[in-house]
């Protein structure tokens, strides 16, 4: 018998996901519960079970596509209709709908679903309600609004959190949701963050190639397969919040950088001899756990640092916190998992806590409470390559730490050139709330408590 697999709800208020990975292959045999597809939210990525064994016959979505729940994922022959072939066991009914009779059509399934009349004990009118509430996919042409029409919506369009007031908000404004970063928990959208998105499209100019149209920010590319080979892949959900978040930072915080260059000789030293006290608790004594440290105690010396800019009140919002983001470089991009309380926390404590986020964050298993909330943010490349870089400052923070590969340098010192351990830092910070000197004095400082912490006790 032919089955469709739909996809199942994922979380509370979740209705769409982004399709990361397809796990099987038209032709495959499966176990029921075997994992088929690897789905992201704003949240968390699930592996999707198949509620049947089988074998596949169809998989009508590719990775990168954008899946609603309750959407057809996987066509599978089921040992009913085969008779012939053992090809797993017996089959359940679908979690979401799952039509019993292979010759049902797809739009009558859509239609089932949609009316939430598919029999009771089955989950469709939980999808349906979710679904009614979706909110319609529009388009602006020529600055007024019109449906569009599914075959001209992009491929992946993502699908961000917000009530149905801010979809219509944002709506009547031109502007498209997807494209706004939101300030709300697990990026959710609020008015406020449509009237920011809108000012700062109003803020960069008119929009390129259609007057008025707030979508239009960015400019059509040309059609590279002219001049040669090309293969095109959607982004994936971490691209196009980083994509968003940092064009969003790009346009608001005049940014400035800062450089200098931190004698970590004796802290290397202090590393080396102490790593094995911290791996008694499970932790790697690194030099970013010890940068944290560090920056935590800048941050409360400096707590200009520690602020966030409002230019909607006019006003600077101090934080007596003290949470850091740490960028983590993953297979799927850039993670910023948030370290809190950092003025709170021994340096064992924290190079165990910042392993374990590492790899929360490379095993894709953060939560989006891990990613928010934070005041300040450290981006190492030390590990990597690089003798200096600009990092960006995220939205609602005012300075981001950059740290290159310390190396040894010969280096003029009481009359004769010495080896010395030295490693470049860049900080760049928001130019709105923070001068030149505020800056040199911040890296300064930081510069000369890794050179001599016990100046901490001066
Ligand atoms: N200079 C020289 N060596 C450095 C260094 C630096 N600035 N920073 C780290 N290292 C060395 C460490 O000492 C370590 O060596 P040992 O194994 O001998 O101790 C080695 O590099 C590996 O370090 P690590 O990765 O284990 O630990 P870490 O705390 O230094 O880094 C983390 C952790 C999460 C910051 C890092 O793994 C990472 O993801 N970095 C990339 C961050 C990034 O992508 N930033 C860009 C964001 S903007 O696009």
């Amino acid at each position: 018998m032919k089955q469709e697999v739909k996809l199942p709800e994922i979380a509370d208020n979740v209705v769409t996901g982004y399709l990361a990975r397809v796990l099987v292959a038209v032709g495959d045999v499966i176990e029921a519960d075997q994992s088929i597809i690897e789905v992201e939210t704003d949240k968390a990525t699930t592996d999707i079970p198949s509620p049947h064994g089988g074998k596949i016959i169809d998989i009508p979505v590719n990775a990168g596509d954008e899946i609603r729940v309750g959407q057809t994922i996987l066509v599978i022959e089921t040992k009913a209709e085969a008779g012939k072939e053992d090809l797993g066991p017996k089959p359940a009914p679908d979690s979401i709908g799952g039509s019993q009779d292979p010759n049902q059509t797809e739009e009558l399934k859509t239609e089932e679903i949609i009316s939430g009349d598919s029999g009771p004990g089955d989950k469709a009118p939980v999808v349906a309600k979710q679904i009614a509430s979706l909110p319609d996919k529009v388009g602006t042409q020529g600055g007024s609004i019109t449906p569009t029409s599914p075959s001209s919506l992009p491929i992946a369009a993502p699908s961000v959190p917000a009530a149905p007031s801010v979809r219509r908000f944002a709506r009547e404004l031109g502007v498209d949701i997807n494209r706004v970063v939101g300030s709300g928990p697990g990026g959710r959208v609020s008015d406020d963050d449509v009237k920011a998105h809108a000012k700062s499209v109003i803020q960069a100019g008119p929009a390129v190639g259609t007057g008025s149209n707030l979508q239009a920010v960015y400019a059509e590319v040309p059609d590279f397969s002219q001049w040669g080979q090309i293969t095109t892949e959607p982004m994936s959900r971490i691209r196009q919040i980083t994509a968003e978040s940092t064009v969003n930072s790009w346009q608001t915080i005049p940014q400035v950088v800062q450089f200098d260059k931190a004698d970590i000789t004796e802290v290397e030293q202090f590393r080396q001899a102490n790593k094995g006290v911290v791996a008694q608790s499970g932790g790697k004594l690194t030099m970013t756990a010890i940068l944290l440290k560090v920056s935590a105690l800048a941050l409360k010396q400096f707590p200009k640092f520690n602020a966030s800019v409002d230019m909607k009140n006019k006003q600077v919002i101090y934080k007596d916190y003290v949470n850091i983001g740490v960028a983590v470089d993953t297979e799927q991009g850039l993670l910023v998992p948030i370290v809190r309380d950092v003025d709170q926390k021994s340096l064992t404590e924290l190079s165990v806590e910042l392993g374990e986020l590492a790899e929360k964050a490379r095993n894709r298993k953060l939560t989006s409470d891990e990613m928010q909330g934070g005041n300040f943010t450290i981006s190492n490349l030390g590990g990597i390559a690089g003798t200096a870089f600009t990092p960006i400052v995220y939205p609602h923070q005012v300075a981001i730490l950059g740290v290159s590969k310390a190396a040894m340098e010969q280096v003029y010192q009481g009359g004769e050139f010495v080896a010395r351990n030295r490693m470049p830092l860049s900080l760049s910070y928001d130019h709105r709330l923070i001068d030149g000197a505020d800056g040199a004095r911040f890296l300064g400082w930081i510069c000369r408590v890794l050179e001599q912490p016990f100046s901490l006790w001066l």
